[in-house]
C-alpha cells in the first residue's frame, strides 16, 4: 500500500492533475465527504487528508509514504528526514512583509527601532530580519495575520500573498517579497527503500507532467 499526505484545498486540487498522470484518480471529493483516508482507482494507493502544517510530519514518522507541502511549511517545520525529490511548481506564492498603508516601514527600518511583528512563519521571519540587522519582537500567531497591523498588535506581518487581495481588502501594503514558494513532494526515507519501484514511478510520472507545463 502506499499513502499519499494530502491538505484539503489548494494543495489537493492542484495535485490531482499530476496523480492523473500517473493513472492514479480519487474516488472521492474531499470538500463532500467527511472521511479523512481515500481511497483511488489504484487498490494499493490510498490518500490521507491532514492538515497542511501536519503533512511534513506524517511523511517524516511514516503515517504516509509521501505528501505535498508548501515549501513556506518545509522551512518552518525542518525537513530532518525527508527526501525531497521534486518542486512541483503548485500552489505557488510568496512569502512577504506587509504594512498597513499609512505606516512608514522604510522609516521604522531606517531608524533602526525594533519592529513589532506578527506571523505563522517565526523562522522565515527571524532569519529574514537578522539578515537584514533589524531588531524584531516577534509575535507568534497561528491564523488571520492581516489584523494584527489593523488592531495595533503588530506593525508588520510576515505572510504569504498570491494575487494581494487578501493585503487591498484590508489596507495592507506589501513592502517586501521574502522568498517565493511552491509545494514540493516529499517522501519517506525508509519507504524510498521498502517500496522503491511503486515510489519511483511515480516520482518520474510527476517530474515528466511538471515538465510538459
Ligand atoms: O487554511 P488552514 O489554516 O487550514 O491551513 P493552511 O493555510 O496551512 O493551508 P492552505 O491549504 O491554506 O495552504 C497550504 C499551502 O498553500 C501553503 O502552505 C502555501 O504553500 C500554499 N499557498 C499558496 C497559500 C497561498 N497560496 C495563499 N494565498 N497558502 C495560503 N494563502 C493565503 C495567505 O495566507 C493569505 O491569507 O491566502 C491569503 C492571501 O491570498 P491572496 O490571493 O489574497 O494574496
Ligand atoms: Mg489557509
Amino acid at each position: 500500500m502506499i499513502t499519499l499526505a494530502l491538505s484539503k484545498g489548494r494543495i489537493f486540487d492542484e495535485t490531482l492533475p499530476l496523480l492523473a498522470a500517473a493513472g492514479i484518480e480519487v474516488l472521492e471529493d474531499p470538500e463532500k465527504s467527511r472521511k479523512l483516508i481515500l481511497p483511488t482507482n489504484q487498490p494499493d494507493v490510498r490518500v490521507v487528508l491532514v492538515r497542511a502544517t501536519d503533512v511534513p510530519t506524517y511523511v517524516q514518522y511514516g503515517g504516509a509514504d509521501l505528501g505535498v507541502t508548501g515549501k513556506d511549511t518545509l522551512i518552518e517545520h525542518g525537513a530532518q528526514g525527508l527526501y525531497q525529490p521534486l518542486d512541483l511548481q503548485i500552489a505557488k506564492c510568496r512569502v512577504s512583509v506587509a504594512v498597513r498603508n499609512d505606516f512608514d516601514y522604510q522609516q521604522a527600518v531606517r531608524q533602526g527601532a525594533r519592529l513589532r511583528v506578527a506571523t505563522k512563519y517565526t523562522s522565515i521571519a527571524r532569519d529574514f530580519f537578522a539578515t537584514k540587522g533589524v531588531h524584531v519582537d516577534m509575535i507568534k500567531l497561528y491564523g488571520s495575520m492581516e489584523l494584527a497591523p489593523l488592531t495595533g498588535l503588530a506593525d508588520a506581518i510576515v505572510d504569504l500573498v498570491s494575487t494581494g487581495n487578501t493585503l487591498k481588502a484590508n489596507h495592507l501594503v506589501e513592502v517586501e517579497r521574502i522568498m517565493d514558494i511552491s509545494s514540493h513532494l516529499v517522501v519517506n526515507q525508509a519507504a524510498l527503500k521498502l517500496k522503491q519501484a511503486p515510489l519511483k514511478r511515480i516520482i518520474d510520472v510527476f517530474a515528466q507532467a511538471i515538465q510538459q507545463d
